[in-house]
């Protein structure tokens, strides 16, 4: 497909939403078209799957949340995604994606890797992210951050303390095709700065 698909991963309070916004802004005012989009999310029905798999009052399974998850980025998928990649946008960024799903789900909820991959191939029919910008940070910064911003815990962030070190360790632990890991313990400009250094490395703009 001619478009260009950018993700941003990394634990909670990493700074994706962040980074997310200042780099639409940067691709913007470098011509690109840009269409930003957040997971789990992004449609009716994803949103309305989002709000059931993070609501702190609601029960799942494991398996029950990989689902939900995985209705959602079908839904995504389809209807948004790649619909801009092949026709008006020249990029879609998005604030998390299916390393989310291998931190969370496999090494955070322990189910199995072969499985939720077929799934999730299902759910995607194969789409994979050109650039998967991995944000770097201890997990007790995040929730820091997120502290300090007053965010109330979602389903997820009210889960137990080795839960998100296994997820924080996945995420460390990331590599393949597109994968960049990116310091998030600097500031928002810093990191601003070398996102764009590694979308500018993908693009093969000088
Ligand atoms: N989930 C899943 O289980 N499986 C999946 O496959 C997918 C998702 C796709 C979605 O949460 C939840 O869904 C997630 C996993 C699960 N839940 N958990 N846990 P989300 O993505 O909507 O939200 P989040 O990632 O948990 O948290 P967040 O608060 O949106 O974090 P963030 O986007 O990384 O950070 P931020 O909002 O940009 O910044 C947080 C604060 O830090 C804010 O006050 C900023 O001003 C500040 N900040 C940002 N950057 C910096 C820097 N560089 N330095 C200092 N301070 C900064």
């Amino acid at each position: 497909m001619p478009g260009l698909f950018i993700v941003v991963e990394g634990p909670e309070g990493a700074g994706k939403t962040t980074l997310v916004k200042r780099l639409t802004r940067r691709l913007q005012q470098a011509g690109y078209q840009v269409l930003e989009v957040r997971e789990p999310g992004g449609t009716d029905g994803a949103e309305a799957a989002r709000a059931l798999v993070l609501d702190p009052e609601r029960h799942w399974s494991p398996v029950a949340e990989l689902f939900l998850i995985l209705a959602a980025r079908a839904e995504l998928v389809t209807r948004v995604i790649e619909p801009r990649l092949r026709e008006d946008y020249w990029v879609v960024i998005s604030d998390r994606f299916d390393l989310s799903t291998e931190a969370y789900q496999i090494a955070g909820r322990g189910l199995p890797r072969d499985g939720v991959f077929a799934a999730n191939q299902l759910a995607t029919g194969g789409l994979r992210p050109d650039l998967t910008l991995v944000l770097d940070i201890p997990p007790q910064v995040g929730r820091r951050r997120q502290a300090a911003q007053g965010k109330a815990p979602d389903r997820m962030e009210r889960e137990d303390e080795e839960l998100h070190e296994r997820v924080a360790q996945a995420f460390r632990d990331a590599v393949g095709p597109g994968v960049v890991h990116l310091d998030a313990q600097r500031t928002p400009e810093e990191l601003e700065g070398v996102a764009w250094d590694a979308i500018r490395a993908r693009i093969g703009t000088p």
